[in-house]
């Protein structure tokens, strides 16, 4: 159930019942995420003031060291999920392997996993464009009361139990899915608290924007390279638009809004394109799905890929079903 002006932390608790494992450590951690989500926001905005506080790697006015931004977030963000007693395992973009939490009573008694890009898009930063947070849930596999492994954290995207991102724009938005649909919140910087503003998002079943770098196109397969043509031809609903942020979270949360896709190819230099699958496709492969969209690697749907290494890359194209359907068709067509 949503309501007008409900803040998330409402809405947790009011949904609570209709979350997997309905145990309340769920909403505990999708709660420390959100406090987390907020002391990010507070740095990532005072990023423009580096140059008068020191750069990065320098000693600032209180003999502190700047930190970069996104070791900042990681940090927060690990240190942030660690207290609580609810994860027992986390796997970053930032880490090479896997963080093994024991719990305050070295019982390795939690049980749930996270999997998180802290700060995506990072080379945004200094120009003043959206970054954001990927996060990406899942219950232990091994036995409760042993540590982790990393058959914990390679699980197929469909046993995802919550994913979400947090976007650092315009305005903070939170966007989660607990596999009920997706909401969206906003938050109001002067109170701290976030108000449900996208109830039930729905991405458009099609769209009008294309969001890819194009500066590797002679790189593509042929396939894609059809679909660019495709999208570029006078017709009546097209040529179409293109818009590329560089950062992923803002190129899906526009296309999911107004209607589009998303896609970063393998390219002949990278077969698996750039993306990482288990926490930047995954998480916004359940979204998308959730939010009626679709989310494939060109030939496969995402969610259903095992994956084989904590940071292995995927092809990726998500958006508008339609679209995605279309991408599909042009691949099928050149695969020999
Ligand atoms: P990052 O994790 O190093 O920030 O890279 C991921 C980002 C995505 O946010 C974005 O969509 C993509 O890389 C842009 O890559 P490119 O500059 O190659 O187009
Ligand atoms: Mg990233």
């Amino acid at each position: 159930m949503t309501r007008k002006n409900q803040t998330l932390g409402e809405f947790i608790i009011e949904n609570q019942k209709d979350f997997p494992y309905a145990s309340g450590e769920l909403s505990r951690l999708i709660n420390s995420i959100r406090l987390a989500a907020k002391m990010v926001n507070h740095e990532v905005n005072k990023a423009g003031l580096v140059d008068i506080t020191g750069a990065i790697g320098e000693t600032n006015v209180q003999g502190e060291d700047q930190q970069k931004l996104d070791v900042l977030a990681n940090e927060t963000f690990i240190n942030t999920l660690t207290n609580r007693e609810i994860v027992c395992g986390i796997a970053s973009e930032e880490n090479d392997e896997f963080i093994t939490i024991k719990g305050q009573k070295n019982d390795h008694r939690n049980n749930y996993i996270v999997l998180m890009d802290p700060l995506d898009g990072s080379s945004n930063i200094d120009v003043n464009v959206s970054v954001g947070t990927i996060f990406s849930i899942y219950r232990r596999v091994t036995p409760a009361g042993t540590p982790v492994t990393l058959e914990d954290f390679l699980q197929p995207g469909n046993l995802q139990v919550a994913a979400g991102y947090i976007i650092y724009g315009t305005s903070t938005m939170l966007v989660y899915t607990t596999g009920n649909g997706v909401n969206g919140f906003t938050l109001n910087p002067a109170l701290g608290t976030y108000y449900l503003s996208h109830p039930n998002m729905q991405f458009p079943e099609d769209g009008n924007i294309y969001s890819v770098n194009e500066g590797n196109y002679v790189h593509f397969p042929q396939g894609v390279k059809d679909y660019i043509k495709y999208c570029q031809e006078e017709k009546e609903d097209r040529p179409y638009t293109s818009r590329y942020i560089g950062s992923l979270v803002s190129d899906i949360h526009r296309n999911m809004i107004k209607g589009g896709v998303y896609l970063y190819p393998s390219t002949a230099k990278s077969p698996n394109g750039k993306l990482r699958l288990l926490y930047e496709c995954n998480p916004m492969a359940f979204i998308a799905e959730q939010a009626g969209g679709k989310a494939s690697d060109g030939f496969r749907r995402i969610l259903d890929i095992k994956p084989t290494q904590l940071h292995e890359r995927t092809p990726f194209v998500c958006g508008s079903k339609n679209m995605v359907d279309k991408v599909e068709s042009f691949m099928a067509s050149q695969e020999s």
